[in-house]
């Protein structure tokens, strides 16, 4: 197995009810390591800007204004199939379908307000990280 990184984000609804310790903590017991991190409030073009793939849904307008609401935590994970694995501890992007145990499924407040984000295959990682963090500020 491979030794990947992915991009993480802890969103507004958590970092507003205090969650971001007790998220970090879920991430780093699966083996997940934290190589860059930094709480930031992102402005509304730089969460259009993230979400540009989701412009045609009907929800767009709605998750840039939630995500654009509070503060944010941005992260870069790394470990063996990190990829797989965030997404794996977060659970289904819905909570009410999340599986028992996962970020979602234990903190998430609805489909919309779902606690964190995790990149969702190599390139949208790369991708992700490079939105966020300049190469020396990933620190292995
Ligand atoms: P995920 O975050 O699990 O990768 P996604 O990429 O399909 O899910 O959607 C991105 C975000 O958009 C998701 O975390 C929350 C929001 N979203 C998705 N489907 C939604 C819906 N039906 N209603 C409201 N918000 C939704
Ligand atoms: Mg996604």
């Amino acid at each position: 197995m491979a030794i990947e990184r992915t991009f993480s984000m802890i969103k507004p609804d958590a970092t507003k009810r205090n969650l971001t310790g007790k998220i970090v903590d879920r991430l780093e017991s699966a083996g997940l390591r934290v190589v860059a991190q930094k709480r930031i409030w992102m402005s509304r073009r730089e969460a259009e800007g993230f979400y540009a793939v989701h412009k045609e849904r009907p929800f767009f307008d709605e998750l840039c204004e939630f995500m654009s609401s509070g503060p944010t935590v941005v992260q870069v994970l790394e470990g063996e199939n990190a990829i797989a694995k965030n997404r794996e501890v977060m659970g289904a992007t819905n909570p009410a379908e999340a599986a028992e145990g996962t970020i979602r499924k234990d903190f998430a407040e609805s489909i919309g307000e779902n606690s964190v984000h995790g990149s969702d295959g190599p390139d949208t990682a790369k991708e992700e990280i490079a939105y966020f963090f300049a190469a020396t500020e990933v620190v292995g």
